[in-house]
């Protein structure tokens, strides 16, 4: 299909992790042997952001392999996130595909999981206190002279 030339769409969203030590009211209780934290991993849009929905239409989150269904796949309107229990920290691999007219492969990114306080003193105090770790990044996708259907679906927000 047609595209518009010379043209770049470039779009904003959240990737992060949350972290919890166990027990903690969003988690089974008791958890899994072995599992001292929860954690929620998540592709969200900006806060008071505009929907991302529009144009991303699936997440596949890829555990670590010591994860029974290690690859998890949430569709819009998601929300896209997985909640779970565990031990360690690893690299969460994560594949954005957007919506079908694009005709975009998917996009890889890494959220490497951040489970223990972190920061200075005082940070890693209130972190412990609140018992919240909250490790989140600004990502961007650009759209390269996007079809003229993508292109509609990207600015009709
Ligand atoms: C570590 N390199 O040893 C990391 C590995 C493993 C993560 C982290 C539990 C999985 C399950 C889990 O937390 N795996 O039992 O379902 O720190």
């Amino acid at each position: 299909s047609k595209r518009v030339r010379n043209t770049v769409v470039r779009r904003h969203f959240i990737i992060g992790n949350e972290a919890h030590v166990l027990p903690h009211p969003s988690y089974p209780d008791p958890p899994p042997d072995g599992h001292t934290k929860g954690w929620k991993v998540f592709v969200r849009p900006l806060p008071n952001g505009p929907d991302i929905t529009t144009w991303l239409k699936k997440v596949q989150f890829k555990l670590h392999h010591t994860y029974t269904d290690a690859s998890r796949t949430i569709e819009a309107p998601g929300p896209f996130e997985v909640l779970e229990t565990g031990y360690g920290e690893f690299g969460v691999e994560i594949r954005l595909y957007f919506a079908s007219e694009s005709g975009e492969k998917a996009v890889y990114r890494e959220h490497y999981l951040v489970l223990a306080p972190y920061g200075s003193d005082e940070q890693k105090a209130k972190q412990e206190q609140d018992n919240l770790v909250v490790a989140e990044k600004l990502e961007t996708v650009e759209f390269n002279e996007p079809t003229t259907d993508f292109f509609k679906t990207l600015t009709s927000e």
